[in-house]
This record gives structure tokens, C-alpha cells and sequence, in this order.
């Protein structure tokens, strides 16, 4: 069951992302860009951590499908399904205690804390717009990017010890995160679930008001109902989402997803040169244009 995801069928990102994030900060700081042995780990550490969040988000969300396979809790149930998140999490916690740096166990613990708490953040709702958008990036953060800001983090802290360079993987970590999920959010109106490789059109039914429904609330006031009772009436699934391609929420959210790539180009630039900088900076068009 541990396995069922570790097949080469998902995108790799958070590692991708973590090995170049390593290579760049070890030529920043006058080294060969090879990987230390640890750094190597932290790129399998952040891909299990994300795999066990994915295990136990499928049993919250009882999702049926995840990259074009049935989901664990589909084929073993729900009980079972938990203990294998578990089970990677818990591989994962050996492999980074191995690594014997309190400050990188510290940083990626802190990962799973914020999955946690971001979790429950998408589970409650707020009442006025500002709040609710405040509340919807912080849970974005809390969900994905704290996940990348603190692998590349944990990589800069193996070869470097000025805070600083510390900080610029950091944020080019928690940068990308955001627009990532932000592009995903988009991805969840605008692709059909056979290229998703898992249901779109899922946050609606799952009671989520994402960035392009918070910006399409701008112009049709009426989607502001329908958030406070979780589009839980009849007919508000549709009816939001037909709001949402009438408005330019899409867009928006896709502006807003640039503007955070453009924070990361801008951070990750304070590094030395180095070609695997420049596929940092690439690596942020991918995010945008992605379409799975
Ligand atoms: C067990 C550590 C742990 C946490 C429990 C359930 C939970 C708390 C957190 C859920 C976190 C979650 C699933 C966030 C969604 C992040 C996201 C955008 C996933 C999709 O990532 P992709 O597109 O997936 O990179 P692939 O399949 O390519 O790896």
C-alpha cells in the first residue's frame, strides 16, 4: 500500500524543486554543485511527506481517483488508507532524524504542523470578504507552499549557515508554493478530470471557495450566500461555477499566481549564477503554464 503512489507517476515538483534549490546554494557558496548525501534525503523526505498528506487528503475528501489511479482508500478502505499515511510519515521522520541536524528537523517539522492546522483552516469559513481572502492564502500557504519554503530551506541550512541565503530559499520556496496552488485552484474550473488524472470541478463539491470563486464574489454578490452555507443547496454547485466563467475570477487568480512567481524570480535572482538558478527562474513558467 506504502508503494501504490511511489510509481513515477506524479510530477516529482517538491524533489525537482529541492535538488536544484541544493545545487544553487552549494555553488552560491563556493562549492561543486554536487548534492550532499543529506540534501538527497531531504528531496525524498518532502516527496514522502507530500504522499502521505495526499493519502490522508483523499480519506478527508473521499476521493476515488489520484493520478489516474484508484485512490488507496478506494481499493483498502479508509482504515487502512490512514495507517499507510502514517507509515510514510513515520519513514519519512526516520530518514530525517538520520540526517542528525536538529535545526533541518526543526524546519521540517514545522511542515507537518502547518499541513495539519492548513487542513483545518479549509475546513472553516469567514464572514467578511477581507478576512476570507486573508484566510484563503494563509490556508494556501499552510497547504502546499510551507511544504517547498522549508525543504529548500532545510538545503541551503546543509551547506550554508548565513541566515540570509537561508531566507532566499525560503521564499523562493513559499512563493512558488502559493502560485502552484494557486494555478491548481484554476486547473480544478478550467481541465477535465482526465487530464487532472483525479475529478475536477472537486473544491465546489467539496463545500471550497478558491481563488477564482472569492474574485468572482467581486462581481456576482449573490456567490456570497452560497460560500457561508458551502454550496450545500441545491443547484449551488452549477450556479457557482457557471458565476465563476462569467466573471473573471480565472484570470485573477492566474494574474495573482504571476505576481507571486515574479516575487520568486526577484528572490532567487540574489543568488550567484548558476544554470541550475536559471531553472529556478524557468521552473516558474512551467508553474503558470502547467495544465495538469
Ligand atoms: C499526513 C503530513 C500529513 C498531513 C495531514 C491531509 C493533510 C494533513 C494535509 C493535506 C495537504 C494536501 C494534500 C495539500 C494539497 C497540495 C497539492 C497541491 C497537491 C497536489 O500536488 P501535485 O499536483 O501532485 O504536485 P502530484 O500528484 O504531481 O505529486
Amino acid at each position: 500500500m506504502c508503494e501504490y503512489y511511489f510509481d513515477g507517476k506524479g510530477k516529482a515538483l517538491r524533489p525537482m524543486i529541492v535538488v536544484l534549490m541544493a545545487r544553487a546554494c552549494n555553488i552560491h557558496s563556493h562549492r561543486t554543485a554536487d548534492l550532499l548525501p543529506a540534501q538527497r534525503s531531504i528531496a525524498m523526505i518532502s516527496e514522502m511527506i507530500h504522499t502521505a498528506s495526499l493519502v490522508h487528503d483523499d480519506v478527508i475528501d473521499g476521493a476515488d481517483t489520484r493520478r489516474g489511479k484508484t485512490t488507496i482508500n478506494e481499493v483498502w478502505g479508509e482504515r487502512k488508507a490512514i495507517l499507510a499515511g502514517d507509515f510514510i510519515l513515520s519513514a519519512a521522520s526516520m530518514a530525517l532524524a538520520r540526517i542528525g541536524n536538529t535545526a533541518v528537523v526543526s524546519v521540517l517539522t514545522q511542515v507537518i504542523e502547518d499541513l495539519v492546522r492548513g487542513e483545518f483552516m479549509q475546513l472553516g469559513s469567514k464572514d467578511s470578504e477581507n478576512e476570507r481572502f486573508r484566510h484563503y492564502l494563509e490556508k494556501t500557504f499552510k497547504k502546499t507552499a510551507s511544504l517547498i519554503a522549508n525543504s529548500c530551506k532545510a538545503v541551503s541550512i546543509l551547506v550554508n549557515s548565513d541566515p540570509q541565503v537561508h531566507e532566499i530559499a525560503y521564499q523562493y520556496g513559499r512563493n512558488v508554493g502559493i502560485a502552484f496552488q494557486l494555478v491548481d485552484d484554476v486547473l480544478d474550473f478550467t481541465v477535465c478530470a482526465n487530464q487532472l488524472g483525479k475529478p475536477s470541478g472537486a473544491d465546489l463539491k467539496l463545500g471550497l471557495a478558491t481563488g477564482p470563486v472569492l474574485f468572482a464574489c467581486q462581481k456576482f454578490p449573490e456567490l456570497h450566500a452560497m460560500i457561508m452555507r458551502r454550496f450545500c443547496s441545491e443547484g449551488d454547485v452549477d450556479r457557482a461555477w457557471r458565476f465563476v466563467l462569467e466573471s473573471d475570477g480565472v484570470e485573477k487568480t492566474n494574474y495573482l499566481a504571476q505576481r507571486y512567481c515574479r516575487e520568486a524570480i526577484r528572490q532567487i535572482s540574489q543568488l550567484r549564477p548558476s544554470t541550475e538558478r536559471d531553472a529556478l527562474i524557468r521552473l516558474t513558467e512551467l508553474v503558470l503554464t502547467r495544465n495538469k
